[in-house]
């Protein structure tokens, strides 16, 4: 792979380090003017501004930014990305007012996902999946957790999971595999709730873990679907397994998950759009990152998490666009940043951090990708912009240019 120059750099805009950014901390990134990148074999050599130095000029293939903005890929932290079928249907019934539990109850929603997805073959859903991360990718994902979640019995479940590895192989955006069997009640233990908890704790979870399926473990905390106390079980026995924590907690109604996400010490808490006090607050103690999905917000025609309230309390923000085919079938990361800025009232700086660094701290990669500094990974964007303001305005637009990519250039 030969070595990679980026000159002419207007404006290069990360975040720095390798552990999530709270407080104050998540609008400070570095704004540098005039910059340079090297690239040496997919990693990131080093970044500089002014002039770039003669030695750097040789064997390296130069990229003119042409004045324009760079940041770090972005990372995608919470997507439903494999599933069967679209749920097109349930748009007319939202608009006569049905609800999104509603819908659910009377066995829709999930539950409608869970009957294509079992009728899907693991290729069929690789390759469904892989259509719409060749979009993400152009829209500047570079890196996306993906959940299981519409199996809701081993072998489907394990299904979703395997082709996610083999989306890993095939395809260019990172993914990073959660287990989210406790996604709903399947129907077939409509009247047997034990059976399926005990069937998620002490088969699925330890064949996912074994066979290193997944490195995640999470859980729909809501009503009507699971409750604090069954979520606290499942997420107990994924740790035991080794299996990170992960929770779907107060999208709808706040029946005690953001407590519990600070408890378990669950990496991230996600929705979060009706987040009591206590929640932040545990949160906070228990240094779990708050993975926010405005789109899902907009979408569900709900209220918006109370974003600021948690960066003043020391919470960690990630966005992400929760992209499924029930609450939000749109995977625009660009768009939820839009969001974030307006409904959240966050920075455009702070934004950047919560699709970067933070996102990338909420999947365990911190370390390697979500910043520009030398040592990590090159994942970069040269947007079709000259600064972050003009990207957190440009509502719904795809304004990325060129996509890099473990140092490559990706050709769309
Ligand atoms: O398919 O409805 N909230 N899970 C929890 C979802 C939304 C995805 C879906
Ligand atoms: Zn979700």
């Amino acid at each position: 792979m030969a070595n990679l120059l980026l000159k002419n750099i207007g404006l290069l805009a990360t975040p720095t380090g390798s552990a999530a950014k709270r407080g104050r901390e998540q609008g400070e990134i570095t704004l540098l003017k005039g910059a340079y990148i090297l690239v040496k074999g997919g990693v990131i050599d080093a970044v500089g501004s002014g002039e770039v130095p003669a030695g750097m000029l040789e064997n390296a293939e130069m990229v003119d930014v042409k004045g324009r903005l760079v940041t770090p890929g972005l990372v995608d932290a919470h997507t439903h990305l494999i599933f069967g079928g679209w749920r097109q249907n349930e748009l007319g019934l939202k608009l006569h007012g049905v609800t999104y539990l509603e819908i659910l109850a009377q066995g829709g929603g999930i539950l409608s996902t869970v009957r294509a997805t079992r009728a899907a073959s693991e290729q069929e859903l690789a390759g469904k999946a892989a259509k719409e991360l060749s979009a993400m990718l152009r829209m500047g994902t570079t890196t996306c957790e993906a959940k299981s979640g519409y199996g809701l019995d081993p072998e489907d479940e394990y299904k979703q999971l395997r082709a996610i590895r083999r989306l890993n192989e095939t395809q260019k955006v990172e993914l990073v595999p959660t287990f989210l069997g406790a996604h709903a009640l399947p129907e077939e233990y409509k009247n047997h709730r034990e059976g399926y908890l005990g069937l998620l704790c002490e088969e699925m979870i330890p064949t996912v873990a074994r066979e290193h399926l997944a490195e995640f473990c999470d859980v729909f905390c809501e009503t009507g679907v699971f409750t604090a106390e069954e979520s606290r079980r499942i997420l107990e026995a994924g740790k035991k397994h080794g299996l990170t924590p992960k929770i779907h907690a107060d999208e709808i109604d706040p029946i005690g998950g953001s407590q519990l996400a600070g408890a378990v010490g669950a990496i991230t808490a996600e929705h979060l759009i009706v987040c009591p006090k206590e929640g932040i607050a545990s949160m906070a103690k228990g240094g779990t990152i708050a993975c926010l999905l405005p789109a899902t917000s907009f979408y569900l025609g709900a209220t918006f998490a109370p974003a600021r309230a948690m960066i003043d309390a020391g919470v960690a923000v990630a966005v992400a666009t929760d992209f499924n085919p029930g609450s939000c079938p749109s995977s625009n990361l660009q768009l939820a940043m839009n969001l974030a800025c307006l409904k959240y009232c966050l920075t455009p700086e702070e934004v950047l951090t919560a699709v970067t660094l933070n996102g990338a701290a909420g999947i365990r990669r911190a370390d390697r990708i979500g910043t520009v500094e030398a040592g990590k990974q090159a994942d970069l964007l040269i947007w079709d912009a000259p600064d972050l303001d003009y990207v957190c305005y440009r509502l719904g637009a795809n304004l990325v240019d060129t996509v890099i990519k473990k140092g490559e250039i990706i050709q769309f």
